[in-house]
């Protein structure tokens, strides 16, 4: 295990991002051209095509050929139950963002994570309708490139600025494909607390803005290169979170789990090492980005002061 050339792996991650791209934007030409509608998986808003499965068989086709003793987690071949064990193992997504890719709304992407004794240490992104390609290794930092700036720029893209309150953060959440009563009156009371005017809405915290671009992989690269602050979601797996919070922990970004979990985290600096597998399978995800120091507070402990700030807002529900 010790032989394994993480720099080898990035880079045939890379390589095979931009081949499945190419399979993900043929496949939506010719749904296109044939009008196919997509299938659905547990409810209407939860979508499914051939694209989908398509490219999950190429990208672990080539994953198998390349590396027979890795472990593979994907999303269509997933049961759900899975573990992240100790050797390497890829949690791909084939396409994170499938309704957005359904309907042509160009935010959809291809995401490849990598875990490495149960860390996740590489992860790539790419979204072939935006030709937007992220990706990081542990400990070489984060990077972007595009069709209009092809040379690497590391993420975040911008001096991180202070992040003082929730009012000057965009947030992204999402509905998620889970509509039962009580999971939208979490989640309504939720968005509801974090929008509201304090001075009429109890407990209100008047975020700037709250986003739902429909990708949790091209939120976590948004938070990564900090055009978003904060991205909340309960329901998604490891194969939407694995690279992109690879990728947004190199460019000093923080993803926590539970409330109860990162209650323990903030009372030490445990939050800041990588993903622990119980994050990355708990289905429970709240991501911030890097702060910018001021000379009353790190970044770290505004990191800290606003996640606690946040989980004190927001109601927590346990994902079906
Ligand atoms: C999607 C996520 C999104 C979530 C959707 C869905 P998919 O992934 O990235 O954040 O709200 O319910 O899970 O299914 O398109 O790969």
């Amino acid at each position: 295990m010790s032989e394994l050339n993480l720099q080898e792996v990035l880079d045939f991650a890379i390589d095979l991002a931009k081949k499945a791209g190419k399979a993900i934007s043929d496949g939506q030409a010719k749904r296109f051209t044939e009008g196919t509608a997509a299938e659905t998986k547990k409810n209407s808003a939860d979508l499914l095509t051939e694209v989908d499965q398509a490219t999950e068989k190429l990208v672990k086709e080539a994953i198998t050929a390349k590396y027979p003793d890795h472990a593979f987690i994907g999303e269509e071949s997933a049961q759900g139950s899975e573990s992240v064990p100790e050797g390497g193992c890829w949690i791909v997504d084939p396409i994170d963002g499938t309704t957005n890719f359904v309907h042509g709304f160009p935010y959809c992407c291809i995401s490849i994570g990598f875990t490495y004794k149960k860390e996740p240490v590489m992860g790539v992104i790419y979204a072939p309708f935006l030709d937007h390609l992220y990706y990081a290794l542990q400990g070489h930092g984060a990077y972007l490139v595009t069709a209009q700036a092809p040379e690497p720029r590391r993420l975040p893209l911008a001096k991180p600025t202070p992040l003082p309150s929730m009012r000057q953060a965009v947030v992204a959440m999402e509905w998620g494909s889970d509509r039962r009563s009580e999971i939208l009156e979490a989640k309504l009371q939720s968005f509801r607390r974090l929008c509201g005017d304090p001075e009429d809405v109890e407990g209100g915290k008047m975020v700037q803005g709250i986003r739902s671009i429909g990708s949790a992989a091209l939120v976590s690269a948004s938070i990564a290169a900090g055009s978003i602050d904060v991205y909340y979601e309960i329901g998604t797996w490891s194969w939407d979170q694995c690279a992109g919070t690879a990728i947004l922990r190199e460019a000093g970004g923080v993803t926590v789990g539970s409330k109860a979990w990162t209650s323990k985290a903030l009372a030490s600096d445990s939050m800041f090492g990588t993903v622990p597998p119980e994050v990355l399978m708990g289905r429970k995800y709240l991501s911030i980005r890097a702060i910018g120091d001021t000379p009353q507070e790190s970044g770290r402990a505004a990191q800290k002061r606003l996640i606690k700030e946040f989980y004190d807002a927001v109601v927590e529900f346990d994902p079906k």
